[in-house]
């Protein structure tokens, strides 16, 4: 009697176990780890918005080919209106798999934030300008680079012959279709059929423009570098003495946190591309803009940048940020174009 209630007992349990075991949870949706995906920065942002509601607006520059919304966050005081106060651009996320350069812009929005309050000279840079910060230009390409093809590059327009996407950071209309650009649909630079055929470049376009930005850096990895135009030449940029100048200030401020080398230089010194966003707005413009490549420094890991390097690639990029945020609204801008 006693062996047949333990007999009975111990099928409960394996009845218990192997119930559970059959219900080995459905691996979650694909998710990017301590990345975000779409889902998660469109949260954060609101979240920032929320909490910081005379500080933070979040707007929607327009949807993509897929319908995702493509987010701007303006930090300023008065935030909701239009001061006449200099503005600045940090873009990130131009090319799908390139993780990192989404992350980083979207920790400088929440660092001003936070920082308001408690640091002075954070404080003056939100009240003397406007900070435009876009976190993500390729939402379509990260969602697939995340979902289905983590090594995906570019956005996600049907090309119309089996192959899809458009190298965003070779759609530029400035000396577009130039050296280190491809006219066919399966590369993987692709430049499109036409200057700023894609919705993405357009919204950039009309911002710089509307905005007038006074400066801009636009995040990619890797390779630790702070590249200054122009890319589509080896030749000097007219203003090439101060470019390098600021990308060197800006590459001696990232190594003095970690020690983490970034080597400034010309774009084109990296390799020939035609079409990128800085060529465009320093050609369109005459403001200084610069790619800053994140880390890693080498193919091994290349794109795919461990979730632990996050934080410390923000903390050693947050002073260059800084700078070029001082720096434009010291008139720097002015000086450039009175030359
Ligand atoms: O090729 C690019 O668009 C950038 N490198 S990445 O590996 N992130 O794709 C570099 C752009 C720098 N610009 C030029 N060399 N023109
Ligand atoms: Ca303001
Ligand atoms: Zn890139």
């Amino acid at each position: 009697m006693k062996n047949k209630f333990q007999a009975i007992l111990l099928s409960y349990f394996l009845l218990l176990f192997s119930g559970s075991a059959c219900d080995t949870p459905e691996p979650g949706p694909p998710d990017a780890g301590l990345y975000h995906n779409y889902a998660e920065l469109t949260q954060e942002l609101a979240r920032l918005q929320a909490q910081f509601p005379e500080l933070a607006k979040v707007v929607s520059l327009g949807k993509t080919v897929e319908s995702r919304d493509i987010w701007a966050i303006k930090i300023s005081d008065n935030v909701t209106a239009n001061e006449d106060e200099s503005e600045i651009l940090f873009v990130g996320g131009h090319h799908a798999r390139e993780w990192i350069a989404v992350d980083v812009p979207l920790l400088l929005a929440r660092n001003l934030l936070e920082n308001y309050a408690s640091d002075a000279r954070t404080k003056n840079y939100i009240d003397n300008g406007e900070i435009w910060i876009i976190p993500l230009l390729n939402p379509d390409g990260h969602q697939y680079s995340v979902t289905t093809n983590r090594l995906w590059r570019k956005n996600r327009r049907n090309n119309g012959d089996g192959t899809f996407g458009v190298d965003l950071n070779r759609n530029y209309g400035y000396q577009w279709g130039g050296p280190g650009s491809s006219g066919s649909t399966f590369s993987e630079t692709y430049r499109g059929t036409a200057p700023f055929s894609e919705l993405e470049t357009q919204l950039i376009r009309d911002f710089a423009i509307e905005h007038q930005v006074a400066a801009m850096i636009s995040y990619h990895n890797y390779s630790q570098l702070v590249l200054f135009p122009w890319g589509f030449t080896n030749a000097p940029a007219p203003d090439q003495t101060l470019l390098s100048q600021l990308a060197t200030t800006m590459a001696d401020s990232i190594f003095a946190v970690h020690r983490v080398r970034y080597t400034p230089e010309q774009s084109s010194d990296l390799y020939l591309a035609s079409g990128d966003a800085t060529d465009w707005l320093y050609g369109e413009t005459r403001v200084p803009a610069f790619t800053i490549e994140l880390r890693p420094r080498s193919s091994s890991p290349g794109f795919i940048l461990p979730d632990r390097d996050i934080q410390p690639t923000f903390q050693e990029n947050l002073p260059a940020a800084l700078f070029l945020i001082q720096w434009s609204q010291q008139g720097g801008t002015m000086t450039l174009r009175l030359k």
